[in-house]
This record gives structure tokens, sequence and C-alpha cells, in this order.
């Protein structure tokens, strides 16, 4: 297969999925509850649905909350009401149907059928929006792997459009061989982006022990998606993240160096945000993004607390931190977006969460606060030594000073003498000169 005609096909698989903005879409939203399902959490997810969707750049133009006791394994809604929202779809003229809810391949299948148009459900337009927004190489490759993943084993479904991929070969349908086939290929382009994914990250994982050796702690901003973290990111150093009230405005990550007052070095890493059921596929893709974040010394875990339901981002966040394995990183949590937050919102939040720090990104307020919280964070795994340093080792002096807090400091016959607090991993070459 040339290169060509991969890239080709590639297209297509995505295609199947970013049709959907190319020219803006009129979509109806589904959202269901079976029975005993917490309503209000449906309503919630459903509006943010709604601009999930217009993200991904289609209209969602009416919405159904459907109550149900069970799902249907043919039609998710149950026939009767599948046909009722074929005869919505008719009337509104919708081009695609949204289900809030996971689909089977089979389900999604004859709605389709049903509806005479697109059907897809969140996890494909949190694909599709990723697949818009990924820019580096490391970010397209990573979404790329995510929708062939998320596509294999909903191939059935798409055979006739793969089918005509193959070309040439007359007008005979898909057939089994066909499929084979295309699996086939799909598997094989996945073990390529995976070797191409684990070849970047080789370089990536050298930058970081390269950080860790120089004893320069890490502190990762991570949080539901349009929280602020690009915000503040920019507002503490010069970053230049584009910030954006959309969702998943930043797919890469991005670190920059920041001195806290009268301390030392940190290195502050703004990546991904997280969402509600974000796609499994997405998060093993995205696991090289966000091993940064695993590896950091503190969380700065921020939440919109203007939001309508912030606790809900709180948790959704948590559960996607624990699938990373980032569940026992030191985390702080921070308030944002104070300047529009109702006042007993913002007091019932800080009872609630009394080790939290509250800012806003945008006017700066409590930014001064927060630093200095960051720096008692960082202060509580540090390590107090007492160093003697002659004065023709200078350079071990500056380094006590750029990577630790140096806390005394006095100018002795034999050297300097400093009482330094230090990260622990920076403690290797200061061990010889302490007293
Ligand atoms: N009013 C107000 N708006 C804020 C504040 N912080 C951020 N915003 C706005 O919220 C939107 C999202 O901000 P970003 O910094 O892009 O959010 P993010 O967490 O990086 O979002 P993603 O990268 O999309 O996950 C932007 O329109 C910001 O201007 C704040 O403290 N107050
Ligand atoms: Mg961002």
């Amino acid at each position: 297969m040339t290169l060509e005609h991969q890239a080709r096909q590639r297209k297509r698989l995505t295609a199947t999925v970013t049709d959907l903005e190319v020219r803006r879409q009129r979509a109806l939203l589904v959202g269901m509850a079976t029975d005993g399902a917490d309503l209000d959490e449906l309503a919630r997810s459903v509006s943010e649905l709604a601009r999930l969707t217009d993200t991904a750049g289609s209209d969602p133009v009416e919405t159904e909350l459907v109550r149900r006791p069970g799902i249907d394994p043919a039609t998710f809604v149950g026939r009767g009401k599948a046909e009722e929202l074929a005869r919505l779809v008719e009337t509104l003229d919708i081009d695609v149907v949204v289900f809030d809810n996971d689909l089977t391949p089979a389900q999604q299948r004859n709605l389709q059928k049903l509806f005479g148009c697109d059907v897809v459900d969140r996890q494909a337009v949190i694909l599709d929006i990723f697949a818009q927004h990924a820019t580096s190489r490391a970010g397209s490759l990573q979404v790329e792997l995510a929708l062939l993943r998320y596509h294999l084993p909903r191939l059935r479904g798409k055979g006739t459009e793969l089918s005509r991929l193959g070309g040439g070969i007359g007008t005979r349908g898909p057939g089994e061989t066909k499929l084979e086939t295309d699996r086939r290929r799909i598997q094989t382009r996945i073990s390529t982006l995976k070797r191409e994914l684990a070849r970047l990250e080789e370089t990536r994982r050298t930058q970081r022990k390269a950080r860790r050796r120089a004893g320069v702690p890490v502190v990762a901003l991570v949080g539901y998606t349009n929280a602020g973290k690009s915000t503040l990111l920019n507002r503490l150093t010069s970053a230049q993240v584009l910030t954006e009230d959309r969702l998943f405005s930043t797919l890469d990550s991005t670190v920059r160096r920041f001195t806290l007052p009268d301390g030392p070095d940190v290195v502050i890493s703004d990546t991904v945000g997280f969402v509600r059921r974000l796609p499994h596929e997405l998060v093993e893709a995205f696991k090289s993004t966000l091993e940064e974040v695993r590896d950091a010394d503190l969380l700065l875990h921020l939440v919109d607390a203007s939001d309508p339901d912030p606790e809900g981002q709180i948790d959704a966040v948590r559960l996607v931190l624990a699938e990373i394995d980032a569940a026992d990183v030191p985390e702080l949590l921070v308030l944002n977006k104070t300047d529009r937050t109702a006042p007993p919102v913002l007091t019932r939040l800080r009872n609630v969460h009394p080790d939290a720090v509250a800012i806003s990104a945008l006017t700066g307020d409590g930014v001064d606060e927060l630093v200095a919280a960051v720096a008692d964070r960082l202060r509580d795994r540090m390590v107090l030594v007492h160093l003697q340093v002659p004065y023709e080792h200078g350079e071990v002096t500056a380094a006590a000073h750029r990577l630790g807090e140096v806390v005394a400091c006095k100018h002795d016959t034999d050297g300097t003498v400093l009482d330094v607090r230090l990260p622990p991993e920076a403690l290797g070459p200061f061990e010889e000169y302490r007293i």
C-alpha cells in the first residue's frame, strides 16, 4: 500500500466523523435516563453535550430527554420512541442525531437506518473535537490512534464507505474479505502509530529526567476543560497559550519555568483538559501526554467555581486522574473564576474544601495567595540541610540558591555556611558539603 493511499484512507476514516463540521449541520440531541437515574445529572450532561456539539461545529436545534425502564439492545430508546424521533428528524430537517449515551455499533446502525441520517454518540463528538484541535505531531498521532480504535469495532457499519477506498476492483459490495482487509490495514496503522508515539515519548521522557536530575519541581495544571488552566499559566509565566471560551482549546502540553518568590524555580505544565466520560480510547492515546501529570510533584486542580456543577467537574477530573495512575500525586484545589461566582456559592465551596485557594486567573485576584500556597506545599516535601561550601566552590552556593530555598547564609573563614531547603531529588551533588 503506498503512502499516498494510506493518507487517503486515513482521511476517509476521519471524514466519517469530521464530516460533521464541514457545513454547520442541524443536530438533534438525545439523552436517556433509565429507572433510578438522576434526572438533574442527565439534564446537565445533555446541556454539556450541546456545548460539545456546538464546539464540534453543529447546531443543536432540539433536545429530547427520554425516560425508559431499561436499554433496548436494538434501538437503545425502544422501537416506539425511535420512530417518534425519526418523525422529528423529518420535521426539523435534522442532519445528525447526537446521543449523550454510548451506543453499541449495532444500535448506531439500526438508528441510522431508521432516521435516514447520521447517528453519533458523545464519544464520537469528543473525538471529533480533538481531531479538529490537534496541531502538534504528537497530538495528531494520538488523536488518529484514538479514532482508529473507536472505529475498528464499528467497521461493519461503515462498510460501504470503506469499500469505496479500495476502488478499482469492480463494483463488488463490501463483503467479508474486504472487511478483513480493512481491519488488517487499520491494525497495521495502529501498530505504526504506537511505534511513532513511543519514539516521540522517549525524547520527552529524557527531557523530564533531565529536569528531575536538576531537581526542579514540576507543578501540573489539571482540571475540567475550560476551567482556566491556560489563562493561569499565561498569568504566571509569559507563556502565550491560546485561551478561549470553548472546550478543549489545549491538547498539547506546554511547560514553562516559574520562579517562586524567595524560593526555587519550578516548572509548570499545562495540558489537555478533562470532561465527563472522556472516551477511554482518548485517555489511552493521551497517556504519554498525561505522564507529565503522573510524574508531577504537585497538581494544581483548577475548577470553574461559576459552573452550575463544580462538584461534578471535580469528580470527573479525579476519575480521569485515577485512570492515569495520578490519584496519589499531591493536589491543591483551586477555585477559579471567583469574579463571576455568586458569593454564597463561593462560601459553600470554601466550606466544603477548606484547603482550596480561590482565585480569578482573569483579574489576578488571589493569585499571590495561590503562589504562596504552592510554595508552602512544595516546601513540605523539601529537606532542610546544613552546608559548608568552600569559597572556591562558588557554583555550589549558586546552585543552592537556584534549586532550593536558602533560609540562612553566613560567611565563615572556611567558606559559606548555609541552611537550605532542597527538593529530595536534588540532594545528590550537595551531600559532600553537608555538616
Ligand atoms: N470570568 C473569568 N473567566 C475566566 C477566568 N479564567 C479563565 N477564564 C475564561 O475561561 C475561558 C477558558 O479559559 P482557558 O484558560 O482557555 O481554559 P482551559 O482550562 O485552558 O481550557 P481547555 O484548554 O479548553 O481545556 C476563557 O474564555 C477565559 O478567558 C476567570 O478567572 N474569570
Ligand atoms: Mg487550555
